[in-house]
């Protein structure tokens, strides 16, 4: 056998593969997660390069594997006015958040490890952390995000090692843990002594309801690994993001990124780095959220207006995703194959379970959609469902 046995456990992601359809000519996208590149800085991003790239010799160099001073610098003050307070030496850089999962991953899981996720979750997680093959425990969600109830029953019976949640306008379903939700959760936490993996990604982009703090902002005993990147709030193709926690767990980590990929790049560290200090990072934030909420209602209504009443989809308050379950009659792959002929696809909703996938769901991405194009596309969808009613 020429492949290490853990191989087994190596799991392509649906989103990628996704990618050779979502290029096809006239193929309208709400598969993968991917910001508008109208949202991209990109003529302030040349002014920061023309600025920096001659002056400062490190801009092109390697740098340290925990990320260059100046950036973390400024992470720990933008942190700080989210209420998370925090050392430059309990941040590090990292490759993407994908990465930061990826390594808490090889640090933590032991084989046949109990994790809690949510269920759905992100895929992109649930691959990361499956070749160190853990056992998953799928908490079910609701409108507030996990139930907690649910988890306390499983943490009567069975040790955990962690929960990795993405509290705040989850991907895929959209939802928001609530603030009392997120308190019980950390006194379960300290109760059964177990870390939470706090993935958040999207919370600075909300559309609509109330800000809620983060769970990190209430943990007062480091019981929670926090996680962020600039994936969505400056661009994806810069591969930067961050962690948060406490020593012990750092040390370990920026071992284990030594050994992935010595240091994420300088030269995108030092634009972030101005981007953040310029505060050119508010004004663009205030842009892509008015994109996005603009987007988020077009696909809102034309779902109203073209899906069938049997059909119910989460109304998020932020981030990128629509979540939908079908009559449990819709099989969703052939929707897909109809959907494809149609020109227009999305994100079976199956893979995103640890267990237990409901085969009836889909997630729709509404943000790299062009705003006359999310309604056309959703009717073609519900063409693509009746054709399925009607086994054309
Ligand atoms: N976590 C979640 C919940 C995500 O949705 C994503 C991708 N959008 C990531 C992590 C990875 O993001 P990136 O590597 O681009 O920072
Ligand atoms: O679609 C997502 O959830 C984010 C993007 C992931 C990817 O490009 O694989």
């Amino acid at each position: 056998m020429k492949f290490a046995d853990r191989t087994k456990f190596l799991k392509s992601s649906e989103i990628r593969e996704m990618l050779k359809y979502s290029q096809m000519p006239d193929m309208i996208s709400f598969s993968g997660g991917y910001p508008n590149p109208h949202a991209f800085p990109s003529r302030e991003i040349v002014r920061i390069v023309e600025k920096i790239i001659d002056k400062n010799k490190f801009v092109l160099q390697y740098g340290p594997t925990e990320g260059i001073k100046e950036l973390r610098e400024a992470l720990k003050k933008r942190m700080q006015k989210k209420g998370i307070k925090t050392d430059i030496d309990n941040i590090k850089i990292t490759t993407g958040s994908q990465q930061g999962l990826f390594l808490l991953g090889e640090i933590l899981i032991n084989p046949g490890d109990n994790i809690v996720v949510e269920s759905p979750t992100y895929l992109g997680a649930l691959n990361a952390f499956s070749i160190f093959q853990p056992n998953y425990i799928s908490i079910p969600i609701d409108e507030n995000g996990m139930k907690i109830d649910v988890l306390e029953e499983k943490l009567k019976k069975e040790k955990i090692k962690f929960v990795y949640t993405i509290p705040t306008f989850q991907n895929p379903s959209g939802t928001t843990l609530s603030l009392d939700r997120r308190k019980y959760l950390l006194e379960l936490a300290e109760k059964y002594d177990f870390f939470i993996i706090e993935d958040d990604p999207y919370s600075e982009l909300r559309y609509s309801g109330e800000n809620i703090k983060s769970i990190k902002s209430l943990d007062k005993n480091n019981l929670v690994i926090y996680l962020s990147t600039f994936s969505k709030i400056l661009c994806p193709g810069f591969r930067l993001g961050w962690i948060i926690a406490d020593e012990e767990i750092g040390k370990k980590f920026e071992i284990a990124k030594q050994n992935a990929d010595l240091c994420s790049p300088n030269f995108t560290q030092y634009i972030a780095e101005e981007y953040i200090n310029s505060g050119i990072i508010d004004k663009q934030i205030k842009l892509i959220r008015k994109m996005y909420k603009r987007k988020r209602d077009i696909m809102l209504n034309a779902l109203n207006k073209y899906f069938p009443k049997n059909s119910k989809w989460t109304k998020p308050d932020g981030g990128m995703f629509i979540w939908v379950e079908f009559h449990e009659k819709v099989d969703v792959k052939k929707l897909l194959e109809y959907a494809i002929k149609e020109k227009v696809i999305f994100i079976s909703g199956a893979p995103f379970y640890a267990t237990n996938p409901k085969y009836n769901t889909i997630r729709l991405n509404f943000t790299n959609t062009e705003d006359n194009l999310i309604e056309e596309g959703i009717k073609r969808l519900s063409q693509a469902l009746k054709k399925i009613k009607e086994g054309d």
